[in-house]
């Protein structure tokens, strides 16, 4: 029966634009899962993000449910060698960086003109001339309504970047001169860590966030371990 994971590939010098995206990717691979990937339609889903994987027809949302969705059906658990503690960690750890560093890291890509010319305003290369301008207008505001109400948006640039280089900083402690967050094999919390790590350390971008992770040479090394194991090669259709 085919699997097939929708999302977007490579882009912004990343395996995805998108970290849930490569989380899900990751995660995927790591549970030996045989899949295709294909361009996400949002419209055709009733969350209405990506990533999303159709089963044998069985839609299944949101890289969270993806995992669960995945583990049950291989009867394995991605943190099976982990401790209770260790698994408390984390859920914390992911949790911060999906709910809060990638957030952070959204309002660089969308809210500073220079990175969403270059950057999100590709997503609306499709959108017919005469509508495109009006569309890309109305999907910024609500980003930026939406990060506003959030909080993130109320903050100065500095001040998001002192949040950030806390939580990098974080990430930097625990994973110290391991090869992965809870040693030699990965599990579950280094594919939403390469997400947003990597999402937040491209060059594609200009934004301090880069400067925040390579500062901490033991992440971009990690970022690039993970690149090397999971993504060695961009294997997404492109978008049209
Ligand atoms: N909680 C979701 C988050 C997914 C998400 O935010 N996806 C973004 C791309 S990074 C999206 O689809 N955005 C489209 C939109 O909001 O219209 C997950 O873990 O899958």
């Amino acid at each position: 029966m085919t699997v097939t994971l929708y999302g977007w590939g490579g882009m912004f010098d990343l395996p995805s634009p998108s970290p849930y995206v490569a989380k899900a990717d990751m995660q995927m691979q790591m549970l030996g899962i045989e899949f295709d990937r294909a361009i996400a339609d949002l419209e055709s889903v009733g969350k209405h993000k990506a990533p999303y994987v159709n089963d044998g027809g069985q839609v299944i949302e949101d890289s969270t449910f993806i995992r669960r969705h995945f583990e049950g059906k291989t009867g394995r658990d991605l943190d099976a060698g982990l401790s209770p503690r260790q698994r408390a960690v984390a859920q914390a750890l992911g949790a911060m960086l999906e709910n809060r560093l990638a957030q952070i890291m959204a309002c660089e890509r969308w809210l500073i003109d220079t990175n969403f010319d270059s950057g999100p305003r590709q997503f609306f290369a499709g959108v017919p001339d005469a509508m495109r301008d009006a569309v890309v207008a109305q999907v910024r505001d609500d980003f930026r309504r939406t990060m506003h109400g959030a909080g993130f948006g109320r903050h100065s640039r500095a001040e998001l970047m002192q949040i950030a280089a806390a939580d990098i900083g974080a990430v930097a402690a625990l994973l110290g001169e391991q090869q992965w967050l809870f040693g030699d094999h990965p599990s579950a919390v280094d594919a939403v860590a390469y997400g947003v790590l990597a999402g937040s350390a491209t060059r594609f971008f200009e934004t301090e966030l880069v400067d925040l992770i390579e500062a901490q040479p033991n992440l971009t090394a990690f970022i690039a371990r993970a690149q090397q194991a999971y993504f060695p090669e961009d294997r997404w259709p492109r978008m049209s």
